[in-house]
């Protein structure tokens, strides 16, 4: 694979960037002529941002598996599309090519049409990091299914949730799934989560750790034995570039997640696109991406990206922490990783075990690092370029989101400068603005506002499922005209952006989005709690903490035991990912005369800043803030 389309200099960056702003259509035009259409498009975009109604490559046919997996068979059939490296060191790594994976996605897209899976169905998929994930993945898009990927962090509740709202009457799973040491019963969630699904026709159970589960005569199938009695042919679905490739939930400020829906054709150009620009992807590197498929990360950068430019990605099935920290690092040495994309918070996680774990290692593969899912702090920056990139990597810092399907602000790696804790500047194709208050445009540079998109680009949001109005109420209203990205930002006076963090109630704990309500819906749910206010603390692991301020009236007179039970009831609720870091019970909450909970004051006091809690006077009861202080853990 040659990418013509990757810029290769500063100056061409510059040049692409401002080609994509004087004519977006004559440049996405040029970049999807490097994909595989069945029918090329009528129109390159058709949008308003009032519905919202975007279109890309409007009337244009294709198959995203036929451009990851087809295309590349002639020329690249042998070669690795995904190395897998299992939680357990000693367990045996495993190759896929190209044409394995072509075979094998065929495969498994006739099971699922042997299952009753058409065009248009919606299939969950909850699994743990195997290569069967990404099989699972690009079967769906084979047979022109919808998939709802679910991360292995979230409880049956929120499953069950997530299946109702997009009607889903397929799953995908496994028996268990390994993380490190523990061992996750992903069947048994499931399980649970179907007794109030009944709508749910078949469930398609890998067999992977082992683990016993029950499976239910008629409706659950074992994905070996299903894979006995399939065809090995499997011609691909044609899709309308605009019909819905995946559904993905994502937190917001209110107390239910919504569905992002991502379209067939924009999705595939803008990932593919966003990928070998900001990591430089050259054919023959290997590429690791440390992400869990059950966020956005995974599926654009481990699957559809990387698998449409004919990559080799390294898929991990662990954590960077097991069997000890210094997981990565014997990685990257045994398969001489060239890029490798994590978190921050990973990052942090490792800094605190001291470079001790580091040691003994060569690391000399790597050529770029990069960052996603929070801001990144200088320390940790500078700690991951001295002792990972050897003061030798260009680390490319990428902002995006869910909603925006791929890297919308980064630098692209050894092309355009670096700035630690600055995303820097804006791809190809994407028009950043700063808003105030008022909803003013900010121009100019050394300034701060509220992060907008003006224009569309091709992997943008194209609705929250079965809902239209929210997702134009969620994005499109608070600044007519433009999306809303619910970020802060400051722009320095050379133009580059730094993501300062979320101005809306979403937290961003270890990369993973949580909505303050959801948590307080959870929290709320727990026999003898009155009311409780949720809010985000600087942690130095996570990124932010979550502190949740809760009225308890019924104590049985043992707060650590009482903290515990609401500990049980989150994680039952919404997952473990979401429990609270700190519980606090309190007489009160701080209100105003109107009943709106002052959540500033209550952010300020679990950030430990006690000084500077601004008016309380128009506050019903001031008293309850004396309270809180003394009270604070
Ligand atoms: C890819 C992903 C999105 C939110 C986003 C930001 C924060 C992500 C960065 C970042 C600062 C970054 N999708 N965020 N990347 N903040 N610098 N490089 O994370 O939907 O799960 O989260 O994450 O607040 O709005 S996400």
């Amino acid at each position: 694979m040659s990418y013509p389309y990757q810029v290769k200099s500063a100056e061409a960056y510059k040049q692409a960037w401002e080609q994509s702003v004087a004519d977006p259509e004559a440049f996405w035009a040029e970049v999807a002529a490097h994909f595989i259409w069945q029918q090329k498009w009528d129109k390159v975009l058709e949008w308003n941002f009032e519905a919202p109604d975007v279109k890309w490559f409007v009337g244009g046919k294709l198959n995203i598996s036929e451009n990851c997996l087809d295309r590349h068979l002639e020329a690249g059939g042998d070669k690795a599309a995904i190395i897998w490296e299992p939680n357990d060191p000693k367990g045996k790594s495993r190759t896929i090519t190209y044409k394995e994976l072509y075979e094998q996605v065929c495969r498994f897209a006739n099971v699922l049409k042997n299952n009753g899976v058409r065009k248009g169905d919606r299939v969950c998929i909850y699994m743990g990091m195997v290569p069967e994930l990404a099989i699972a993945l690009l079967a769906c898009a084979r047979v022109g299914a919808i998939h709802s990927v679910i991360f292995g962090g979230f409880s049956a509740k929120s499953i069950a949730d997530r299946l109702q709202d997009a009607q889903a009457q397929f799953i995908i799973t496994a028996d268990g799934a390994y993380r490190g040491a523990k061992e996750i019963p992903l069947k048994g969630v499931i399980d649970d989560a179907l007794e109030q699904c009944p709508f749910v026709k078949k469930v398609i159970v890998l067999l992977h750790t082992k683990t016993p589960v029950s499976m239910i005569k008629g409706r659950d199938v074992w994905w070996q034995d299903e894979l006995e009695k399939a065809g090995v042919d499997c011609v691909a679905e044609l899709m309308d570039a605009e019909d819905p490739l995946f559904i993905l939930y994502t937190s917001g400020s209110t107390g239910k997640p919504k569905g992002v829906v991502h379209s067939c054709g924009g999705y595939m150009v803008y990932a593919t696109y966003s990928f070998v620009n900001v990591f430089q992807y050259q054919p023959g590197d290997l590429f690791f991406c440390t992400a869990d498929v059950g966020w956005i990360t995974g599926h654009s950068y481990i699957v559809y990206g990387p698998l449409c430019a004919g990559a080799t990605v390294l898929m991990f099935e662990g954590i960077p922490t097991w069997p000890d920290a210094g997981r990565f690092w014997d990685i990257v040495d045994k398969y001489k990783v060239n890029i490798l994309y994590t978190a921050p918070t990973a990052i942090r996680s490792l800094m605190a075990y001291g470079t001790e774990p580091i040691a003994g290692h060569d690391l000399g593969s790597l050529k770029v690092l990069g960052s996603v899912g929070e801001p990144i702090n200088e320390e940790a920056w500078h700690w991951f370029d001295k002792n990972i990139g050897k003061g030798k990597c260009p680390i490319v810092d990428t902002w995006w989101q869910t909603e925006t399907g791929g890297i919308m602000i980064s630098n692209l790696a050894g092309v355009t400068p670096a700035k630690p804790s600055y995303a820097t500047l804006p791809l190809p194709g994407i028009q950043p603005m700063l808003v105030d208050e008022k909803g003013e445009e900010i121009e100019g540079n050394d300034v701060s506002g509220n992060l907008c998109i003006k224009f569309p680009w091709p992997s943008i949001i194209r609705t929250t499922y079965g809902d239209h109005e929210r997702c134009r109420t969620t994005y499109f209203t608070a600044y007519p005209g433009t999306y809303f990205t619910g970020d802060g930002c400051y722009r320095d006076a050379e133009g580059n952006y730094r993501i300062t963090g979320r101005v809306d109630d979403v937290l961003n704990v270890s990369g993973h989005r949580i909505g303050t309500a959801e948590v307080e819906n959870a929290i709320n749910m727990h026999e003898g709690v009155v009311e409780s206010a949720v809010v985000g603390y600087p942690h130095d692991l996570k990124g932010q903490g979550i502190y949740a301020y809760v009225v308890y009236g019924n104590t049985h007179g043992d707060d650590e035991l009482t903290r515990q039970d609401i500990l049980q009831t989150v994680s039952r609720i919404i997952g473990p990912i979401a429990k609270p870091d700190k519980i606090q019970f309190v007489k009160g909450l701080p209100k105003t005369r109107s009943g709106k909970i002052m959540r500033r004051i209550l952010r300020k006091i679990a950030e430990g800043d006690m000084q500077n809690l601004g008016d309380t006077t128009t506050l019903l009861d001031p008293q309850v803030v004396e309270d809180i202080k003394e009270g604070k853990v």
